[in-house]
């Protein structure tokens, strides 16, 4: 199941103006292959890309998020596979579509996150998980190092103790203190996840064009200074102030109205 025709490894499907993409391996808890990955890819590339798109969720089929790399792909156990040509090839540019992509990206964390799955919710804008749902910085365990952008995120989000302790320890962290530390936003009861995601996504695909800026703005600022992200703030409201939602924004302000933003 998963690897066939009939059961693509990456389901796409639009809802309004959301694109809800499902990890659709779940007899191994949606581990990641290169196949699935290339999907993922070109679903983030070209399928989010489109206009009528204005926020992603990403979730997974089954009772798992997404356990990380398939570990029956590793080297030793599938012939001798370069981990540096695979995670610049396979990893790297599902990450960088996530996080350069100027629309809200939300995982909607249904079961166990591990590994590489952990650095694919990380790298999303948003997490809304089931209270069921479990998070683990699994790489210690199988004697690796966090890798798809685990270490990147994560002390950005939990901060460096904390993350150095997620990753040292390879402890599983349940949703409820996951929410305690930072590591997702919102934790909902198990029946609710889709619903609540569809929600959140919803409400961030009929906000204006500045939601992209903003994705920017907050990416650009990792590795700033505060005068370089004074420019970029500059040039970024000036690219806000020429947008149609803006205008719209001031109209329904003036006329007192809820605003009817389109994105652009
Ligand atoms: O070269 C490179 O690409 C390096 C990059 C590495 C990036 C990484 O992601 S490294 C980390 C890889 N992930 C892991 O190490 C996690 C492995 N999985 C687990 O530790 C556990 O499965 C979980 C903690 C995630 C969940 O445990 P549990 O008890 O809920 O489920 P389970 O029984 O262990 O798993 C269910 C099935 O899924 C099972 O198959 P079976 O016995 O029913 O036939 C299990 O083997 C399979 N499965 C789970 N994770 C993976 C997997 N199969 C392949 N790859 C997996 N990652």
């Amino acid at each position: 199941m998963g690897d066939d025709a009939s059961s693509p490894p990456l389901l796409a499907a639009l809802d309004g103006a959301v694109l809800l993409l499902t990890l659709n391996r779940p007899e191994t808890l949606n581990s990641l292959t290169s196949e699935m990955l290339v999907a993922l890819d070109r679903a983030l590339e070209e399928d989010a890309a489109e206009q009528a798109v204005r926020a992603v969720v990403i979730t997974g089929s089954g009772r798992g998020f997404c356990s990380g790399q398939d570990l029956t792909e590793l080297p030793g156990q599938a012939g001798d596979v370069d981990v540096r040509a695979r995670l610049a090839s396979d990893y790297l540019p599902v990450i960088q579509a996530i996080s350069t992509l100027e629309k809200p990206v939300i995982a909607a964390v249904n079961g166990v996150a591990a590994g590489a799955g952990l650095s694919l919710a990380l790298a999303c804008d948003l997490r809304v998980a089931a209270e069921t749902a479990t998070l683990v910085q699994a790489f210690v365990r199988i004697g690796l190092v966090p890798d798809a952008g685990a270490t990147y995120f994560l002390p950005r989000l939990v901060g460096l103790g904390r993350a150095v302790e997620l990753s040292l320890l390879g402890d599983t962290v349940p949703a409820a203190e996951a929410l305690r530390i930072g590591l997702v936003n919102q934790v909902v009861p198990d029946a609710q996840l889709l619903a609540a995601a569809r929600e959140l996504a919803g409400r961030l695909a009929a906000g204006p064009r500045s939601l992209g800026l903003t994705k920017r703005l907050f990416r650009q600022s990792l590795g700033s200074t505060l005068a370089a992200q004074f420019d970029r703030e500059a040039d970024a409201q000036a690219e806000a102030v020429a947008t149609e939602d803006f205008l719209e924004g001031l109209a329904a302000f003036s006329e007192k109205r809820s605003p009817r933003f389109r994105g652009r």
